[in-house]
């Protein structure tokens, strides 16, 4: 029998995190989540109803997303993971490993403290260099770079989540190293999304323009009935902003994680930590360490 991830509430509070895993780790096959019923289609800047789905011929528009495939090639993927595997990882939650450059951060308590951060890597200086060549990157100054470490034997994942508001600012920026995968989106709102008919039918590969069709009926369903997949090839760049930082989560499911995979994400402050925010004086000195480039992981 094979049980869909509409049960793992249900066994959630009789087992431990850690049996959990263990049950996850063995059975993999109990918890496979369902598919994404909508596919991000870049051309067109659209979630596209995907064909096998209720929503085939239905598409709506999903701003905030950014991709650029290619963003390093592959002598410079093998280079940045061998410098970061000279490194510690550290053991983080749901079977991932982790580094982290940046300030030491109490999120609860809206607290943060510089000692102890020396700045961002070398081998992200020219990474972060080429990030500007790009409207939409080139006035972006990171103050924050994780690195993420997933494996399909450790059952990696990260469950939906937004990420912080307070201290991290309007753009996320991530780089997919070594495998694709799928980032997962969804939205909690209580509200109903509109859909509207598009004249393509197909997948997003294999058409070349998507038309809405604005003149005929448009379709009402629950926001929470959607998961929009944004397929994130191997080396592309990622940039989440807008609607896709702020108004839907993201996720990495373990059925996406196929073979090993790095994710970099690069954070910058926001509004409160720069020019005119309350704490612009610390924000300032974070991203003179940041961008010294001499950094170690924390
Ligand atoms: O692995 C990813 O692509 C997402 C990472 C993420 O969501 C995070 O670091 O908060």
């Amino acid at each position: 029998m094979i049980m869909t991830c509409r049960l793992v509430p249900l066994l959630k509070p009789r087992l431990g995190c850690k049996s959990m895993r263990c049950l996850i780790l063995l059975c993999p096959f109990l918890f496979l989540q369902e598919k994404g019923n909508f596919t991000y289609c870049p051309a067109a800047g659209l979630a596209v109803g995907n064909e096998c789905s209720e929503f085939a011929g239905w598409a709506f528009p999903f701003p905030g997303v950014f991709l650029l495939e290619e963003f390093i090639n592959q002598d410079e993927e093998s280079e940045m993971v061998q410098l970061m595997d000279q490194d510690d990882w550290k053991l983080s939650q749901s079977g991932r490993r982790k580094q982290d450059y940046g300030p030491k951060v109490n999120f609860k308590k809206k607290k943060l403290k510089a000692g102890g951060f020396i700045g961002l890597p070398s081998f992200s200086q020219e990474i972060v260099q080429r990030m500007k060549a790009h409207s939409a990157l080139e006035d972006f100054f990171p103050v924050e770079q994780c690195n993420l470490d997933y494996l399909p034997e450790r059952g990696s994942a990260i469950d939906p989540h937004f990420d912080d508001w307070w201290l991290w600012g309007g753009r996320l920026v991530s780089l997919n190293l070594l495998s694709k995968t799928v980032l997962s989106m969804s939205c909690d709102s209580e509200d109903s999304l509109q859909l509207f008919a598009t004249h393509s039918q197909g997948t997003c590969e294999n058409v070349d323009s998507w038309d809405m069709d604005h003149s005929s009926s448009p379709r009402l369903i629950p926001y929470k009935e959607v998961t929009v997949d944004i397929l994130l090839p191997r080396r592309s760049l990622i940039v989440l902003s807008g609607d896709a930082r702020y108004k839907w989560k993201h996720a990495i499911y373990r059925k996406h994680i196929e073979h090993r995979r790095i994710c970099v994400t690069f954070r910058e402050l926001s509004a409160e930590f720069t020019l005119g925010g309350k704490q612009e004086k610390l924000g300032k000195e974070l991203l003179e360490i940041a961008l010294t480039f001499q950094g170690k992981p924390v």
